[in-house]
């Protein structure tokens, strides 16, 4: 497959990501686009303090990923983790329904000492990552503090409450991103944005609702994705009517939003210029194109293998250089 600009060193991409499945295509942009083109910035509406630490699940999930170092079934936290300090901590008595492995705990008792002597978010990131051999760029959506909210039939709840504590039992109502209005967007997606180098800004597979939208949300980051006036590409997490992974399908059900592609197009009907849906779904591409305005186009969007990854991620790139 042809991408000549992923050739070009002047070529840049943006991609917005949030944990498990978005970080897979991070992974393959990462594979096929040179460490200076490509920014990936993080969802941080999941971070929280827990047992005193700052965790920020997201950014650990692509820079272990990135690395090579996440563990493969569960997708989140590390390969070859021990689990002593969670025994130590349920022998106690301690909160313990938030696994946090003992080697992923030296990241946070690193990240939560960086914060407290004033470091942001992004220098603590940076460092973590080129310490681990990430070479390419990942940010976090702010330094400031934004908090997800989720509204559910038994009240708000934290989004890890919901998330791992409920395991996402709870019937979803709303969602609230706190923070996020006064929330400065990451100044280095700002000049990102008013690069002329910026080629694409590419929206991975994750959850819309949890996952991406506290990123649009954040410092009028939606607004300004608008104003930059470049392409902008979204990869459908939903195949044949599924979610991949996660609780997008039984979000949407809960919200009365049909768990389809056209239901993805029309949630960023304001920002997509192509939404890309499954080989599956093609079917539904003139639909999509007729009630949203957006371009369709299909490929295998089920990222198992590597090569998967890094297949779709080259898609991902042709279709921004074909006029997304
Ligand atoms: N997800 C779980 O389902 N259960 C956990 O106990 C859990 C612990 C955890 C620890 C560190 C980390 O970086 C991520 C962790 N996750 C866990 C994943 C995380 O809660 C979610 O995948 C994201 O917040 C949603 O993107």
């Amino acid at each position: 497959m042809k991408t000549p600009d992923e050739k070009k060193p002047d070529a840049k991409y943006l991609a917005l990501c949030g944990g498990v499945g978005g970080a897979k295509l991070a992974l393959g942009l990462s594979h096929v686009l040179s460490p200076g083109q490509l920014t990936i910035m993080v969802n941080t509406g999941d971070d929280f303090e827990h047992l005193g630490l700052h965790i920020s699940p997201d950014i650990d999930t692509v820079c272990y990923t990135l690395a090579g170092r996440s563990h493969k079934e569960r997708g989140w936290g590390l390969e070859n983790e021990s689990w002593q300090m969670m025994s130590t901590l349920t022998e106690l008595g301690g909160e313990n329904w938030f696994q946090l492995g003992d080697r992923d705990l030296g990241l946070h008792l690193y990240r939560s000492r960086a914060l407290a002597r004033g470091e942001s978010l992004t220098a603590v990131t940076q460092h973590i990552c080129s310490s681990f051999g990430v070479k390419h760029t990942v940010i976090p959506m702010s330094d400031d503090p934004v908090r997800t909210m989720i509204g559910t039939e038994r009240g708000e709840l934290a989004f890890q409450h919901y998330f791992v504590r409920e395991q996402c039992r709870p019937e979803v109502r709303s969602f609230c991103f706190r923070g996020a209005e006064t929330a400065q967007l990451n100044p280095l997606c700002e000049t990102l944005l008013n690069d002329r180098a910026l080629k694409g800004i590419i929206v991975c597979p994750s959850n819309p609702f949890i996952s991406i939208d506290p990123i649009l949300a954040t410092g009028q980051c939606r607004e300004k994705l608008i104003a930059c006036g470049k392409p902008l590409i979204v990869v459908s997490p939903i195949i044949a009517g599924q979610a991949i992974k996660g609780p997008t399908a039984k979000i949407m059900n809960e919200l009365k939003v049909p768990c389809s592609s056209l239901a993805i197009a029309k949630h960023y009907s304001d920002i997509a210029s192509t939404i890309i849906i499954d080989d599956n779904d093609r079917d539904e591409a003139q639909e999509i194109e007729q009630v949203t305005g957006i371009r369709v186009s299909s490929s295998a969007t089920l990222m198992k293998s590597e090569q998967d990854k890094i297949n779709l991620a080259m898609f991902v790139l042709s279709q921004l250089q074909t006029g997304a």
